[in-house]
């Protein structure tokens, strides 16, 4: 074959190798296989020397031709193959604004823990300092410090679950009282809310485990009026409307005189309703003015300072407002009812 033939045949093949190639990678060794120091269009310069001198010159430019054609080539190549790279790249980072978005579940608080925080807030707001107490509690503190006797027919009202003689789950958030009130002076306005347990027929209305808050305040001449005013605010707050608070008398042995007391039902304002079972009041819990042993035991002294405290059940209140009936669902964790509030 000569040498001008050969020529022809190494341009068709480069060629059609760049036509082929898909890749950047592939171009490069192309490039080195024809135009590097040792490749093939390279080494026919290196024939020259075996030529005649007719022949040289016009063999030559025909190699150099060659390799400027190749090299034009392989750039095209290299441009439309980075094109249509970037195109491939934009298309698949393509994002379609007209598909619907991705719906995310996000979580919320329980509805317990919600009213719990709304009844903090606004006893913040009135003063109140919240305290946490030991749900494990002495019986000197659920029941002796408040003043229960020993064998009180009042502790039957609250069957409690024993761990020994001397240790219980709290029944009532009162249990507070006496770690508290003994450390400070008057005046005082202190509170706490959280678990409390009754081992008790349980029923739609009645837990083994619910909550309660409790609040007391000691200062000078605190009266009635003081403590109604308190429940009060607070049910305005609570149940936004203008409520009026109800006492009737009731025996709590750490309070004198004590009294149970209800609001103005929100949902009918007193008129009567399913709800308030046609009263037009709601029960909440129990009240009074602090015994004066209990201030006595606490190293206050009863001439001097009077208190009030009361406390109420946590449960009633989104069973109320939100028409549940049975307070077991609360402590259920059944997402078919989580996602209903
Ligand atoms: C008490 O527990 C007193 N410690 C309240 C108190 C505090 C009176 C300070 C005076 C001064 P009582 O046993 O009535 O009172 O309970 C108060 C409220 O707790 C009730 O009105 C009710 O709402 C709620 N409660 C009582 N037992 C249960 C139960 N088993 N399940 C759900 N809620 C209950």
């Amino acid at each position: 074959m000569s040498g001008k033939d050969e020529l022809v045949g190494i341009r068709t093949a480069a060629l059609g190798k760049v036509q082929a190639a898909e890749s950047s990678a592939q171009l490069d060794e192309i490039d080195t296989q024809y135009l590097g120091r040792k490749g093939e269009l390279t080494l026919q310069l290196r024939r020259i020397g075996s030529l005649s001198q007719d022949e040289r010159k016009d063999f030559g430019q025909s190699v150099n031709d060659i390799k400027a054609e190749l090299s034009e080539a392989i750039a095209q190549r290299r441009q439309a193959l980075d094109a249509g790279e970037s195109k491939a790249k934009l298309a698949a980072e393509a994002v379609d604004v007209t598909l619907p978005g991705r719906f995310y579940q996000t979580g919320r608080p329980h509805i317990l823990i919600e009213t719990i925080e709304k009844i903090k807030r606004i006893f913040i707001g009135l003063g109140y300092e919240f305290v946490e107490t030991p749900e494990i509690e002495d019986y000197k503190y659920n029941f002796e410090a408040l003043n229960y006797p020993p064998e009180h027919p009042a502790m039957d009202e609250q069957m409690s679950f024993y761990i020994n003689d001397d240790v219980l789950l709290r029944t009532h958030t009162t249990a507070y009282q006496h770690r508290v009130m003994p450390y400070r002076k008057p005046p005082m306005r202190v509170a706490t809310i959280g678990k409390t347990y009754r081992y008790e027929n349980v029923d739609a209305t009645h837990g083994h485990t619910f909550h309660q808050v409790d609040c007391f305040a000691i200062d000078h001449d605190i009266s009635l009026t003081d403590l109604k005013g308190t429940i009060q605010q607070f049910a305005v707050e609570m149940f936004g409307m203008d409520v009026n608070v109800r006492f009737r008398p009731d025996f709590f042995p750490f309070v004198e005189p004590g009294a149970e007391f209800a609001v103005t039902c929100f949902l009918c304002k007193g008129e009567g309703c399913g709800v308030c079972k046609g009263s037009g009041w709601l029960e909440l819990g129990g009240a009074g003015l602090i015994h004066p042993n209990i201030l006595e035991k606490a190293g206050i002294d009863s001439e001097e300072y009077t208190g009030f405290a009361f406390g109420f059940g946590i449960e009633r209140m989104p069973m109320l407002e939100h028409g549940i009936k049975d307070l077991r669902l609360f402590m259920e964790n059944d997402l078919r009812f989580l996602r209903q509030l």
